[in-house]
């Protein structure tokens, strides 16, 4: 039937133009969100509470950051005694050793090794209620590499840890 032959062009024409519209929208979303990803995050903001717990298992930051800011926030009510948290980064094969030497350090060091290459930031060691921060350069990391973020009060780091993705 060519009467049905030109609709069935015309409809294809059509979808054609509608699939280029898409891509072209498509394109555009993602440049958006490109640019959006581009823009680097320069802190690390954590809770912990009476639960052991961080509220985050992953955080990005970039390695392009003059400084980066860590933010903890304890969200509980137990005495730091008890419950006390701390933020600590380093590359995650140094977690457990590191974890090790702050038990070691302890209460007094707030449970970080003093001079410890390993260790790349760390915060002090608050109770429930308190908030702390500390700063580091964001050059001593380097993007693509393998850090976590964890609390060295005893106990604490098997529970209390995560994921720190460092982009450029
Ligand atoms: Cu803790």
């Amino acid at each position: 039937m060519p009467l049905g032959s030109t609709f069935d062009l015309t409809s294809s024409l059509e979808s054609t133009m509608k699939l280029f519209t898409t891509s072209l929208l498509a394109a555009a979303l993602l440049t958006t969100a490109g640019m959006a990803h581009a823009a680097p995050n320069c802190t690390i903001k954590l809770k912990g509470d009476d639960r052991m717990q961080f509220d985050l298992k992953s955080v990005t930051v970039s390695a392009s950051c003059p400084s980066i800011t860590i933010e903890l926030a304890h969200v509980g009510k137990m005495p730091v005694q008890a419950m006390g948290h701390n933020v600590v980064i380093s590359a995650t094969k140094d977690l457990s050793t590191v974890a090790a030497a702050g038990i070691k350090a302890g209460a007094a060091a707030g449970y970080v090794p003093k001079a410890d290459a390993r260790v790349l930031a760390a915060t002090p060691i608050i109770g429930g209620g308190a908030k702390t921060s500390a700063k580091f350069a964001g050059k001593r990391l380097k993007a693509g590499g393998d850090y976590s973020f964890y609390c060295t009060f005893p106990g604490h780091s098997a529970i209390m840890k995560g994921k720190l993705v460092v982009t450029k």
